[in-house]
């Protein structure tokens, strides 16, 4: 009898392990525990070994373990013919699919591209540098020495874990970097558009953050003028906010470039009328530019005498901003999805 008892343990710990994924399993479950040649089968056999006084006992014993693996062959049935791609589960052919959702582009990718697809047809290519940067590339080679207030700690990050003596690791604050890199491979001429994420060091607000998009151009040849800047911003002024749009330059500096000018163009929110976005000027800024300075040509290894250039930049949040009628420049990096979903999923 405690032979029996045993046994019947072991055969339900058995049981309890076995784990059935598909129909022959459960099949091969049947034939072994419930078949006519099966081990209940076979145990049923024993009962005539099993004294009199104790058949009462073994009967009810192989009784309950009898249900239990019938339970068991029952549950593993269900268990996989609700699997789909089961032969018996129900599958309806004729329900519709899951469906894909599609996604959607994020506002500052889809400002970015229309940017680069315009320099791009005037023969642009696009370069891309890296966003943790030494200070040379970042600031040296681009006219602003050592003591330049630019390279203050309040507007950079530094990244200190990095910086091992001689050179002062940080996050880039311009995509400038990358067009020291392209000027350093010593192929000339140069034709590029930077597009990039850029730190610096402000306080988050719904106006500003400490990190944002730019995208800058670089054009080195022989013979380039400011002439030929403005015909290539003009260009992109046309097919970035129309042809009614008019556009005016005004003086600036940038260590980088001599002479330097800010572009504006014709409010294309009020058409030129006043309203807040303009500040009631009729004119808003839309980029920074320049002849390169024949000091940022020599310390990226180009004779000035032979080769002259033209630079520009732009951010791209505030276009995404009045595009897009955003309020909240915080919102570009929430990844909230009620937000994002709301743009569309072309380039
Ligand atoms: C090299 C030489 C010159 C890139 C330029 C600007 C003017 C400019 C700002 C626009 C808005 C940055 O995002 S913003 O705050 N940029 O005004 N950027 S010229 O000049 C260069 C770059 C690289 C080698």
């Amino acid at each position: 009898m405690q032979e029996l008892i045993q046994k019947i343990d072991s055969y339900k710990s058995e049981i309890n392990q076995f784990i059935a994924t598909d129909e022959k399993l459960v099949e091969d479950f049947r034939i072994k525990w419930l078949g006519t040649k099966g081990i209940l089968k076979g145990i049923m056999g024993e009962m005539k070994n099993v004294p009199n006084e104790q058949k009462r006992e073994a009967g009810q014993l192989l009784n309950e373990f009898k249900l239990f693996a019938e339970a068991k062959y029952n549950e593993f049935k269900e268990t996989v013919s609700s699997q789909p791609g089961s032969a018996s589960g129900e599958i309806d052919l004729s329900l519709p699919g899951d469906e894909t959702p599609l996604g959607s582009r994020h506002p500052i990718s889809l400002m970015r591209n229309k940017i680069i697809s315009i320099f791009q047809r005037l023969g642009f290519a696009v370069a891309e540098g890296p966003e943790i940067e030494d200070d040379w590339h970042n600031f040296g080679a681009l006219n602003m020495p050592e003591h330049h207030p630019a390279r203050d700690m309040q507007d950079t990050f530094y990244v200190d874990a990095a910086n091992n003596g001689a050179v002062s690791w940080l996050l880039r604050t311009h995509t400038s970097n990358t067009q020291v890199h392209e000027m350093q491979k010593g192929k000339l001429p140069i034709r590029v558009i930077c597009p990039g994420r850029v730190y610096r060091n402000e306080t988050i607000s719904a106006r500003s953050h400490c990190f944002f998009h730019q995208v800058e151009g670089l054009y080195i040849d022989e013979n380039v003028s400011f002439a030929d800047l403005k015909q290539t911003l003009y260009f992109f002024v046309k097919e970035m906010y129309g042809k009614d749009v008019k556009v005016r330059f005004r003086p600036s500096y940038f260590p980088f470039t001599e002479p330097s000018a800010e572009m504006d163009v014709t409010c294309f929110i009020c058409g030129g009328k006043g309203c807040n976005i303009c500040k009631k000027t009729g004119w808003v800024e839309i980029l920074g530019c320049g002849v390169v300075h024949p000091n940022v040509l020599k310390n990226c290894g180009i004779d000035p005498e032979k080769y002259t250039g033209f630079a520009f930049g732009m951010g791209v949040e505030r276009p995404a901003l009045l595009k897009y009628g955003i309020n909240d420049i915080r919102l570009f990096s929430e990844n909230d999805v009620r937000f994002l979903k709301q743009f569309t999923s072309a380039t």
